[in-house]
């Protein structure tokens, strides 16, 4: 019977867990030895988990979004007929082994990466490469694409085995510009004109300074976002008059926490959530996703751009719980001291700038999420009752959506519901 290796993380020269941004494989697919499993992103560089040996995919335990660090298991591969003798020379040292799989039939031993596999991990830096990937690139050269937005499978590598060299994507967007590339005509890609090339300090004094990490990735995602999505922007105003005197009574109650209007915005747009699904939902190609946990993503402004984090759960949790925790992941934030795992999972995005000022905005949905909300400054405002005009408390709401998920019709339902619980919480009861 053949036998099943254990891949692991090799040496990654960093104490700290790393991100996995891509699964390069899957259960089933046949791997050559050194060929890339999954990648994992750094601040500072991007690298692959090689196979240690050719093989069949038997598992895959890391998942998108998981944080690992040296000697974390990665996947279980069952070694290629021809490999297997190789694969029990001393890179692939014995796994120490553990009880429960002593029990199970095929021998597994760990491919604890030697010290030589550390070579294996590369970083934009040292253009090293890693070979068997499909798109076939190097780290160094699929984060430059990533950068100018070029999709890899588009592009065709000029190198031995079809490898896709810097030059190679250069070639692409220069004939993406020229109209020529494929993309041209062919409805995809966005075959647009080249940024302007600008010397400000030709028309007065200038100073420049590098944008921050957070907005770099921000920056990166908000620009894919707005062009990938078709966002329409429905707005609403909510009557919150009573809903404040009630938040003004639950302050003077609870001194040890501030309770701001967002708390009710969680409560609601949770309820919303659970009458209209598909809010709660994200695309996988042909099919929807639909959620069926509550968590809702929080926009923080921080000094060094935005960030989102995310309440777990908030179906389960009342006003008071949720503004404990909406003041802990602000501080977090604030702090930078938010994990990878502290912005993953939401499935509706709030950004309150209500605290600030303003009438209405169009937020950028956070992918893969399909909506998000947009919160201004309440006002009092008068408004006709039927038989005068009384002052209200009025928050205005814009609810970016996307189009190829949700209609116009459904948005302005959600919207109006929200609106309704807001101006009156029992429904939240309902
Ligand atoms: N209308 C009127 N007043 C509001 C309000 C609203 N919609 N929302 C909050 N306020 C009030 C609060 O009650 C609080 O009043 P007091 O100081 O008198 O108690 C004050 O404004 C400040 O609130 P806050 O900002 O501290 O708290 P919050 O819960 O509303 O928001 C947080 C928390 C972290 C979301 C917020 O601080 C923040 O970072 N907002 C910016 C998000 C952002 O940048 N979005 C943009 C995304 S698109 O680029």
């Amino acid at each position: 019977m053949s036998e099943v290796i254990e891949a692991r993380v090799p040496d990654l020269g960093s104490d700290s867990g790393v991100p996995v941004i891509e699964l390069l494989v899957k259960v089933g697919e046949t791997v050559k030895k050194d060929q890339g499993l999954l990648t994992l992103e750094s601040d500072k560089a991007t690298m692959e988990v090689p196979s240690p040996v050719a093989g069949e995919i038997v598992e895959i335990i890391a998942k998108l979004g998981d944080e690992l660090s040296a000697g974390d298991l990665v996947a279980r591969i069952r070694v290629a007929a021809a490999a297997s003798a190789s694969a029990q020379a001393p890179a692939a040292a014995p796994a120490p082994a553990k009880p429960a799989e002593a029990a199970k039939p095929a021998p597994v031993a760990a491919a604890v990466p030697a010290p030589a596999a550390k070579a294996a991990v590369h970083s934009p830096d040292n253009g090293e490469l890693v070979p068997g990937k499909v798109p076939y690139a190097s780290p160094a050269v699929r984060v430059f694409a990533r950068e100018l937005g070029v999709d890899l499978a588009q592009v065709k590598g000029s190198e031995r085995g079809g490898r896709i060299s810097k030059d190679d994507v250069q070639q692409f967007v220069k004939a993406a510009l020229a109209g020529g590339a494929p993309a041209a005509g062919s409805g995809s890609g966005l075959n647009l004109i080249p940024w302007p090339q600008v010397d400000f300090s030709k028309f007065g004094p200038i100073t420049s300074e590098p944008l921050s990490r957070i907005k770099k990735l921000s920056g990166a995602n908000l620009a894919r976002n707005w062009a990938m999505i078709p966002h329409v922007t429905q707005f609403d105003e909510a009557d919150i008059t009573e809903m404040e005197l009630f938040r003004k009574k639950l302050g003077e109650e609870h001194k040890d926490v501030k309770v701001t209007p967002l708390v009710f915005l969680i409560k609601a747009a949770v309820a919303a959530l659970k009458k209209f699904p598909a809010f709660n939902a994200s695309l996988d190609g042909d099919n929807l996703v639909l959620k069926q946990y509550f968590h809702i993503g929080i926009a923080v402004d921080t000094p060094d751009g935005l960030v989102v984090p995310v309440i777990r759960d908030c179906d389960q949790k009342g006003l008071i719980e949720l503004s404990h925790e909406l003041a802990a992941i602000s501080v977090k934030a604030r702090e930078k001291k938010l994990t990878g795992a502290d912005m993953q999972g939401g499935c509706f995005t709030i950004s309150s700038l209500g605290g600030i000022g303003g009438t209405a905005f169009t937020p950028i949905i956070n992918a893969p999420e399909v909506a998000i909300l947009g919160v201004s400054k309440a006002q009092t405002k008068p408004v006709w009752n039927g038989a005068e005009f009384a002052p209200k408390l009025m928050l205005p709401l814009s609810l970016s959506y996307d189009h190829r998920v949700i209609d116009g019709a459904a948005a302005a339902r959600f919207t109006v519901y929200m609106v309704q619980v807001l101006a009156d919480l029992r429904r939240l009861l309902v």
